[in-house]
């Protein structure tokens, strides 16, 4: 085989703190430490250029659902490319790939979804719904309905709309976001926020989505647009609601006439055990953003499941919809989706996440629970987090000690894992493609990390349970 990249390491770490801006990070920090390079993967094993392997914990950054090395995806894009590299779904115009994919999305969709918009990203998808849910209400005649309602600590996007619906307070101090017309809730986060309440996790859950009456009471239901949450957050630490959360807040949205949009950039497409998270949920959104998992990662892409009551109206009232981006539907990408489409079909990926693999994290995680470092241990389909804690009943934490950093640093150099840390919260989301005895060394490798966190923690004059 050709080595693609014939380089030492020591070059690209010049040349990559010389040239390349990192997303999400401390940029003169890294170029103090050097950038780990990844040059292969296969399954759901990543390499490092040397030859050390880690366990894919993350499915790359919630995306390589059906792993690395899928080369029936490779060569479908490779043909299309061959065939028609790019036209675009402008001015009257479609090509055989994106109207495929379109029908094929429209068949894995909530019955009451039956189109799709194409972006390129999560983020690109969240703008979409921004503009789309206000040309919603402009078309029924109600333009004062355009503030929309997110959360704290929700994610959804970088760009300047997506990162305003998010409810990440560093992003916003950084450059003045939210923009005007988009206010937060609490989360219903019941560990990190539930918990010291002393209501039990059906009661908090039902306070949060309350929240949601109240702010809409507030603003005003003739002001309001929209309520957009991801069904269970993934980026904010895996935080899976209550039971009582999402009928309450569907029950809200349906009795104040606000459209409720769930963003299933992470839930889609099997992660959460069934096709959408909204539908392990019971709720019937408005509107779906969609990414990542769409082409199993492997090139970029994005969509908005867009329902029929929303579709209605825009496109008998509001004419045009000036919106669309340059590769909305690029052909490469919709054939990179249609052969993951098939080859989830054909291996019964969502069935296989939800009746294997869901049931195995759980048992996983479950036994990790014992673990001195762990104050809870959840899961839901193939989503799991561990909180680390220094008091397992009171969830007090690890003042200082950077815990969750320790253990993310820990997987990497001794565990061979890739486990991320959201402040003390270590999460996984791996392949949906993982087997069995895969989940269970990565039960392996957890423990691991962890033990040696829990070392470091009493060397930092730490007590640990
Ligand atoms: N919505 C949700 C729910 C997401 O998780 C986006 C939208 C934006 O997607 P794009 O494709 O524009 O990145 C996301 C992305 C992390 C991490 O560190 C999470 C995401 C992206 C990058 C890093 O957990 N989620």
């Amino acid at each position: 085989m050709t080595l693609l990249n014939p380089r030492p390491l020591s070059d690209y770490q010049a040349m990559d703190a010389a040239h390349h801006w990192h997303p999400f990070t401390d940029t003169a920090d890294l170029n103090r430490t050097g950038t780990r390079i990844i040059d292969r993967a296969e399954g759901v094993w990543i390499e490092e250029l040397g030859g050390k392997r880690l366990l894919d914990g993350m499915a790359g950054l919630w995306c390589m659902n059906l792993g690395y090395g899928r080369d029936r995806i490779v060569d479908a894009v490779s043909r299309q490319m061959k065939e028609l590299p790019y036209y675009n779904a402008f001015f009257q115009c479609a090509h055989p790939p994106v109207v495929e994919f379109a029908a094929a999305l429209a068949e894995k969709a909530p019955a009451h979804m039956n189109r799709v918009f194409f972006t390129n990203s999560g983020s690109e998808s969240n703008d979409t719904v921004f503009r789309l849910a206000r040309v919603y209400w402009d078309s029924l005649g109600k333009p004062s309905k355009k503030v929309f309602i997110g959360r704290h600590n929700g994610y959804h996007g970088s760009t300047v709309a997506a990162a305003s619906l998010g409810g990440m307070g560093g992003m916003h101090a950084q450059s003045g976001l939210p923009i005007e017309g988009v206010v937060h809730i609490d989360q219903p986060y019941w560990y990190g926020e539930g918990l010291a309440t002393g209501m039990t996790p059906e009661e908090f859950g039902l306070e949060r989505a309350r929240q949601l009456e109240a702010k809409i009471d507030e603003i005003g239901e003739e002001n309001v647009c929209a309520f957009i949450a991801e069904p269970i957050q993934g980026a904010g630490g895996v935080i899976i609601p209550p039971e009582s959360y999402w009928p309450e807040i569907a029950r809200i949205c349906r009795e104040r006439e606000i459209l409720l949009i769930a963003d299933e950039v992470i839930c889609g497409f099997g992660r959460t055990g069934k096709w959408w998270g909204s539908e392990t949920y019971g709720i019937e959104p408005d509107l779906m953003p969609i990414a990542k998992g769409i082409t199993g990662g492997y090139l970029p892409m994005g969509g908005v499941f867009i329902s029929d009551r929303v579709a209605g109206p825009v496109m008998e009232k509001a004419g045009e919809f000036y919106h669309g981006y340059t590769w909305s539907g690029h052909p490469a990408a919709c054939a990179a989706g249609l052969e993951v489409l098939k080859i989830m079909d054909e291996e019964q990926v969502v069935e296989r996440a939800g009746a294997v693999l869901a049931p195995k994290l759980a048992e996983t995680w479950a036994a990790l629970a014992d673990h001195p470092l762990v104050g809870e241990a959840r899961t839901k389909g193939v989503l799991g987090a561990l909180e680390l804690a220094a008091d397992k009943e009171t969830g007090a934490r690890f003042e200082g000690a950077g815990a969750g950093t320790l253990a993310r640093d820990f997987c990497v150099s001794d565990a061979g894992l890739v486990m991320r840390a959201v402040g003390d919260t270590m999460i996984v989301s791996p392949p949906l493609s993982i087997t069995e005895a895969e989940i269970e060394e990565l039960g392996v490798r957890a423990r691991k990390a962890l033990d040696l966190t829990a070392d470091a923690l009493v060397r930092a004059g730490h007590k640990v349970a």
